[in-house]
């Protein structure tokens, strides 16, 4: 008989932090309210919610690092806007961003998501910040509920 094991996504008792940027803060913030509205009609409570503010995506995954080390969040979401502009910054720090919130989740053994976007133009950005292309934000706290639930039970 096969064992399934899933994370449900009812955040009733979960400790969630956040960690979001200043930069390109018209989407960001968005980004930011998504999140905290995803985890609230999901059952977090406003309080069990700490929101860390970091100048830019290069500064995330010391951020996220710091909290996951903490062990006192469930998980951690992680919210940002790059976007690429005509120098290679965009390419080194959205492999540096990545790779660093990938590894304080794996040191910590506890989940954190990325709600990092990476786009092309602004227009993009927008797109995936609460409009067309849904809200990234709101996304990375849902698979924030999820992989804590899912945690809970490995
Ligand atoms: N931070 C972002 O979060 N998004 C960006 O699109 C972004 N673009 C940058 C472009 C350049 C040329 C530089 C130097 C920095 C940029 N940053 C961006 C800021 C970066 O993540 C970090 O906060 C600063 O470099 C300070 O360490």
């Amino acid at each position: 008989m096969t064992q399934t094991i899933e994370g449900n996504l009812i955040g009733t008792d979960l400790n969630i932090g956040i960690v979001a940027t200043r930069w390109n803060d018209f989407m960001g913030h968005r980004m930011l309210h998504g999140a905290k509205d995803a985890l609230i009609r999901h059952g977090v409570d406003d309080s069990n919610i700490t929101v860390v503010m970091v100048p830019g995506c290069f500064e995330i995954s010391l951020a996220a690092k710091k909290m996951a080390d903490s062990k006192r969040y469930d998980a951690i979401v992680c919210l940002g806007v790059l976007i690429r502009g005509g120098t290679i910054h965009f390419d080194l720090i959205a492999g540096d961003a990545t790779r660093g919130i990938s590894q304080a989740g794996l040191n910590a053994g506890v989940p954190v998501t990325l709600g990092v976007i990476t786009t092309e133009t602004i227009e993009q950005a927008i797109e995936r910040s609460g409009s067309k292309a849904g809200n990234k934000g709101e996304e990375a706290a849902l698979a924030a509920i999820e992989m804590a639930n899912v945690l809970k039970q490995l």
